[in-house]
């Protein structure tokens, strides 16, 4: 008996499709959506769906998937097969059509259904918060954030987190975009650099020489050319390796609760990439499973409506652990559940420890060096706080 009950007061809902995870971006490729499955399975195990509506979403349509992105886009990731011979390893090649079929985005057996479930996640979730019968919506195979209109990009093939935003538009005011993967949201931001109707916030590893995308300093806040309303809307939080759980706390609830005062957005979208978290494959920062679900706790407090998207997460056994507490968050149970990993669990062995809160020692033996000073922090939310006086709710 896992004493898991149904949230008083607030809806929670789930949305996956199964099918989603038997796609393969190649055997070495670090993103395995068998990560989702994992996820699942542990969530399952305590027994948290028994406190949400469970959906097995749909993919979305083309005409779904062209809400955002450009028909020849869409009409070429629908025609191209996979390559019997990898063509090239350096996804560089300026040869590569809309970027597809590089190493960061390779062409794989059924590229465009993968693209189309995690955009159908997404969409049944923003639909959801719409119809009020989610507060919460869960949507753990999306959060693909460096899509473009017609370009792939880092892993990234249809913008699922696009799609939802300009679907909560036609029912919100505005929304907010949070980002807390390591890597910058970048297309999500340029898709609405020119409107004020939505604010994007992320957090990220910034190197513009070493890390992807290179883009997101503390002062790119969106074009501040020829009237645009957009101007000011977008929120850049650079951070350096080996960030912790206070310092990234401390600058998540200053910078979040600053801009929900004075934005006052009907919904939120909350990417939650876990590349964030210590031990990630691609990752840089020391968060753990309690820093990073934080976040998800200080939004949720807000009591607006909500989707938590997927994202980022190289280490398959670090991501379920961060999913399946946030799940916990969600709906309210993060105080009932056993830190043990439930017996029954599929994979168990795979977690290594047997706690859904490992110490940074069990997951890295040394933690990586921090490399934020705490005047840089403060300089951050300085200038956060200045730029917010440009934008009104
Ligand atoms: C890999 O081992 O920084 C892809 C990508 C494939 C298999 C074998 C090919 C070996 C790391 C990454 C060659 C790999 C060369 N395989 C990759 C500039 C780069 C050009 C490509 O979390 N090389 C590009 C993208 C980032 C770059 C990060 C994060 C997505 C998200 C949301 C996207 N691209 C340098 C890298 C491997 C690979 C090993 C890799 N790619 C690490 N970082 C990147 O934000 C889902
Ligand atoms: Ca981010
Ligand atoms: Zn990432």
């Amino acid at each position: 008996e896992s004493g898991i009950t149904r949230p008083k007061g607030h809806n929670v809902s789930f949305h996956c499709n199964p099918d989603m995870e038997q796609h393969h971006f190649g055997m070495t490729h670090p993103m395995k959506p068998w990560r989702l499955t994992l996820s699942k399975s542990l969530i399952y195990s305590y027994g948290m769906s028994f406190a949400m509506d469970n959906f097995v979403t749909r993919a979305a349509t083309y005409e779904e998937l062209a809400s955002f992105h450009s028909t020849d886009y869409l009409d070429f990731l629908g025609t191209v097969l996979p390559e019997p011979v990898p063509r090239d390893l350096e996804s560089q090649n300026p040869d590569l059509k809309f970027n597809l079929g590089g190493s960061d985005c390779p062409l794989f057996d059924g590229l465009y259904d993968y693209c189309s479930m995690s955009a159908g996640s997404a969409l049944d979730a923003a639909r959801k918060i719409c119809s009020k019968q989610s507060d919460i919506a869960i949507a753990w195979g999306g959060g693909l954030h460096h899509a473009k209109k017609a370009e792939a990009s880092g892993f990234c093939y249809i913008n699922d987190i696009v799609i939802a935003i300009l679907e909560l538009l036609r029912f919100y005011p505005r929304v907010l975009y949070i980002d807390i993967d390591v890597h910058h949201g970048d297309g999500v931001e340029e898709a609405f650099f020119s409107t004020d109707r939505v604010m994007t916030c992320s957090f990220h590893k910034y190197d513009p020489n070493n890390f992807f995308p290179g883009t997101g300093a503390l002062d790119d806040n969106g074009p501040k050319s020829e009237h645009n309303p957009g101007a000011h809307h977008a929120v850049n939080v650079p951070l350096n390796d080996g960030i912790t759980d206070e310092q990234y706390d401390m600058l998540f609830n200053n910078i979040i609760g600053r801009i929900v005062e004075k934005f006052r957005p009907g919904a939120i979208a909350l990417q939650c990439g876990a590349d964030s978290l210590a031990g990630d494959r691609l990752g840089r920062f020391n968060l753990q499973v309690q820093g990073h679900g934080a976040c998800v706790a200080f939004c949720k407090r807000m009591n607006i409506p909500m989707i938590l998207f997927g994202g980022g997460g190289y280490t398959p056994r670090n991501v379920a652990r961060a999913w399946t507490y946030e799940t916990s968050i969600a709906i309210d149970c993060q105080d009932k559940i056993n830190p043990i990993l439930p017996e029954h669990t599929p994979w168990r062995e795979q977690f290594r420890q047997d706690t859904l809160f490992p110490t940074l020692e069990q997951i890295l033996g040394e933690p990586r060096q921090n490399r934020n000073p705490q005047k840089r922090l403060q300089d951050i939310v300085q200038h956060v706080t200045e730029q917010l006086r440009f934008v009104q709710g």
